[in-house]
């Protein structure tokens, strides 16, 4: 063996990186892109830390990147990209080349979609484009800096090639709740504003299902605290028998544990799979509506129709789920008329939770190609409707001569105080402080945008969704009581 090739077989100290925008952006699940590819390294021998922001913001612990890489010193640094944290990424991508000089690989959504990004940054060694299962391995091994980034175009691993997480190297692990996985990649369908297509392919790879019920079972047992599995499948239900299937072996291992679908179509659900659901743990459903708007709604080329969304809808509530219904404001061909409709709709159904997403053109998108011709296309760096900027607006990455920025922003604001909206959910009665302060902003919006009309029926969602935070709260409270080893923010 020459030194050269032992060198590159000795073990590493490898640190992922998710970095968070600043404010607002958490979330209770561990990356689970970082996991998988974490569990390759580890089991090739390297240590293998992982440090999600995203996650460890909602734990309220944040060690400074310069105090882990003080500590751990890794040999390689990954970095996951999203183009909603861009600017956050690129600090922090600034703050690592500082304090380390591991060469340093970046990959993850962003990258995938826009590569150009970072083709000339001195800082990145390897541009990682797609799911990088397949070659993690091998680029770590032979990490070392480069002058240019050399970019990788990974292959997508078969189904039986995605691993099992390795939850235990991520920061904080200790306290997850929320345990995610997929138990297939990719999506069949071509929705106009979707980009699972650059993403995740069109090609579904389905996973083995006593592989996935085996794994959430070694998670429950490792980590005691999760209370709920969320599937994450970029379509579950594509293969509805086989999705049955997946319900009926998880039920029957009796797990103690909600289960979560974050996303589903309406045209693919049907009542024995909501009762299967339901006994299984699941507590809600979120249905992608898109757009009320028979017109707009016919542009989505969704391959399903409105009155498919209205029978689900009616069917998930006659099972007592929470139904959610996610929206997009703004699409080819919408106008502030038109999107009156998906409020009209929203009202009607009643959801116990709505999503608002302005319409983001994501390259490749049919989305894209229109706003090319029919409108404004700006940058979508830093965008995101959902989260952030609660009352504080992004100008909308798209725009059209009928629906104009200024009116993209008003039909944002009137469905999110009309519908039952996520957006303002975070009050309870931590943060009154915070809502107060909110509610003084929110009216002089009102204003601006001539919806005090509208306050009232906010107000009314808001005093329930206290209620019902401040219920959960005390509940949370009790719990990490009576068991201590519950952490409590
Ligand atoms: C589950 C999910 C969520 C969950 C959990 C997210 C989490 N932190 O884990 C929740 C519901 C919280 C969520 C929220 C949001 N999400 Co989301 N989400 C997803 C979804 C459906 C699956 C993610 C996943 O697990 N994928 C599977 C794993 C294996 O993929 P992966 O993590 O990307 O990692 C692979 C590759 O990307 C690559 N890779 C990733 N990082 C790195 C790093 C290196 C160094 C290398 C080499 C490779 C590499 O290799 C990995 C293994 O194959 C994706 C869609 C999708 N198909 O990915 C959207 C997606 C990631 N979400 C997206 C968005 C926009 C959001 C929100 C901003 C929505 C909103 N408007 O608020 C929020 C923000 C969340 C936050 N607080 O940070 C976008 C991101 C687009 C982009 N260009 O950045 C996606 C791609 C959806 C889409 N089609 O546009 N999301
Ligand atoms: S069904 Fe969902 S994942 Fe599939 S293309 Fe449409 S929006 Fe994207």
């Amino acid at each position: 063996m020459n030194t050269e090739h032992s060198i590159q077989n000795r073990p590493k100290r490898i640190l992922f990186v998710n970095p968070a925008k600043k404010e607002g952006f958490y979330t209770d699940r561990i990356h689970m892109g970082l996991s998988l590819l974490g569990s390759i390294l580890s089991k090739e021998g390297h240590e293998v830390k992982i440090i999600d922001y995203a996650y460890l913001r909602s734990l309220r612990q944040c060690p400074s990147i310069e105090s882990i890489i003080n500590d751990f010193l890794p040999d390689v640094i990954s970095v996951t990209i999203f183009t909603y944290h861009y600017t956050a990424c690129q600090e922090m991508l600034d703050r690592i080349s500082k304090c380390s000089n591991a060469p340093i690989i970046v990959g993850g959504p962003h990258v995938t979609l826009f590569p150009q990004d970072f083709m000339n940054d001195k800082r990145i060694s390897y541009i990682v484009r797609g799911e990088a299962e397949k070659i993690i391995a091998e680029t770590v091994r032979n990490a070392s800096h480069q002058l240019v980034p050399v970019v990788i175009n990974a292959p997508a691993p078969e189904p039986q090639e995605i691993p099992e997480v390795n939850l235990g190297i991520a920061a904080g692990s200790e306290f997850l709740k929320d345990y995610q996985i997929q138990l297939s990649r990719g999506c069949p369908f071509t929705c106009s504003f979707c980009n699972v297509k650059s993403i995740a392919g069109r090609k579904v790879r389905a996973r083995d299902l006593d592989t996935c019920i085996h794994q959430i079972e070694k998670a429950l047992a490792e980590f005691p605290n999760i209370e709920s599995v969320s599937i994450t499948d970029d379509c579950p239900t594509f293969n509805k028998e086989r999705f049955k299937q997946f319900l009926k072996k998880f039920a029957s291992k009796k797990f103690n544990v909600t289960l979560t679908i974050d996303n589903m179509r309406a045209d693919l659900i049907d009542e024995e799979m909501l009762d299967l659901y339901v006994s299984a743990g699941g507590k809600n459903i979120c249905l992608g509506v898109e757009s009320a708007h028979p017109e707009v709604f016919k542009m989505v080329h969704k391959s399903e129709s409105l009155d498919d969304i209205v029978k689900a809808a009616r069917l998930i509530k006659k099972f007592n789920l929470q139904l959610g219904m996610c929206f997009v404001i703004g699409l080819p061909g919408d106008t502030m008329e038109r999107h009156l409709s998906s409020i009209k709709l929203a009202k009607e159904l009643k959801p116990d939770y709505a999503f608002w997403n302005m319409c983001t053109p994501w390259p490749g998108t049919e989305v894209h190609e229109w706003f090319k011709e029919n409108g404004t296309i700006g940058d979508l760096r830093d965008f995101s409707t959902l989260i952030v900027p609660k009352f504080i607006f992004q100008d909308p990455p798209v725009t059209s001569a009928q629906f104009g920025k200024e009116d993209r922003i008003r039909a944002w604001l009137m469905a999110n105080l009309e519908t039952n909206s996520l957006l303002f959910f975070s009050f309870g009665i931590r943060n009154i402080g915070g809502f107060v302060s909110e509610f003084i902003v929110l009216l002089r919006l009102a204003k601006k945008y001539k919806l005090i009309k509208s306050v009232p029926v906010y107000m009314g969602y808001t005093v329930k969704r206290f209620l019902l935070e401040t219920r959960n709260y005390l509940a949370a409270t009790r719990r990490s009581k009576s068991h201590p080893g519950h952490k409590q923010i």
